[in-house]
């Protein structure tokens, strides 16, 4: 699909920075957008756009990677996600890092597919509140009690997203050889349009987004950095599917963390 005749593109690809912002400037109030704006989260432009455009967009990683605590909410169908890039600062995010890594109760789950049985790419572990159980990895997990570092993170993850949450799934991804597969977190005892925040700690690892149904849609890349919030809402459990791609390069450790809310 061609959107752009080419003497157009070199002049659209020289303001990328601002065309990008107002790409993904999409469903939020015009009260908190002005906000935003004043405080210099957001750069102050509009763009009528379509869904491809944003698409490629979304590839251009540094766009995510500007060092600053902004906002990035995409425009996606069926789905709600947003973007925080710095929830927490680098010397939070260093502290809560080093404690979350010492403080939680790692295991390394098995998985049985077709009569065999493999060990999980990852580390992981299931915090809560009592009774907020949760099956994964084939196993019905009773949860841990919440250490001083993850309810730090809890109310601030709470704030952000604007509502509570009861459970959170840590993962610790070792090395680039950690990760996780295509799946959704669309079980039942979510309910209906469940709200998923997810907050990075740790070395940088891509984040990929695919409709479940529509194939013609491109995947969408989402770098998650150290300190970062991603918020998924709405459709989004239902008709997209998400991973952390396994990586050739070298990584870092990684810890993120899925806060949920269990409905009993
Ligand atoms: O590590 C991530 O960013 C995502 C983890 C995830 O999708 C999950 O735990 O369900
Ligand atoms: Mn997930």
């Amino acid at each position: 699909m061609q959107l752009f005749s080419k003497p157009v593109l070199p002049c659209i690809c020289g303001r990328l920075d601002l065309l990008a912002q107002s790409i993904f400037l999409i469903e939020m109030h015009a009260d908190e957008r002005a906000e935003m704006i004043e405080k210099k989260l957001l750069l102050p432009v509009i763009f009528s756009h379509g869904i491809f455009v944003s698409m490629q967009l979304f590839d251009q990683h540094h766009l995510f990677n500007t060092g600053q605590d902004k906002t990035t909410v995409f425009d996606l169908p069926d789905a709600v996600v947003r973007l925080r890039e710095q929830l927490f600062d680098k010397p939070a995010a260093d502290r809560l890092f080093e404690a979350l890594l010492a403080d939680t109760p790692w295991k390394q789950e098995e998985i049985s597919v077709y009569n065999k049985t493999y060990l999980t790419p990852r580390l992981t572990a299931w915090f809560g509140d009592a009774g907020t159980e949760y099956v994964f990895s084939g196993i019905r997990h009773r949860p841990y009690h919440w250490t001083p570092g993850l309810l730090h993170v809890k109310e601030k993850v709470e704030a952000e997203a604007g509502q509570a949450f009861n459970s959170v799934l840590v993962n610790l991804y070792r090395d680039g050889r950690d990760g996780v597969g295509w799946h959704r977190d669309n079980e039942k005892e979510f309910g209906e349009n469940p709200v998923i925040a997810s907050v990075s700690f740790g070395d940088s690892r891509m984040f990929q987004l695919r409709h479940k149904f529509r194939k013609e849609l491109p995947k969408v890349n989402i770098p998650l950095h150290h300190g970062s919030f991603l918020l998924m809402a709405g459709a989004t459990q239902h008709q997209w599917e998400h991973q952390v791609p396994k990586s050739a390069k070298p990584h870092g450790p990684r810890i993120n963390l899925t806060f949920r809310l269990v409905k009993y």
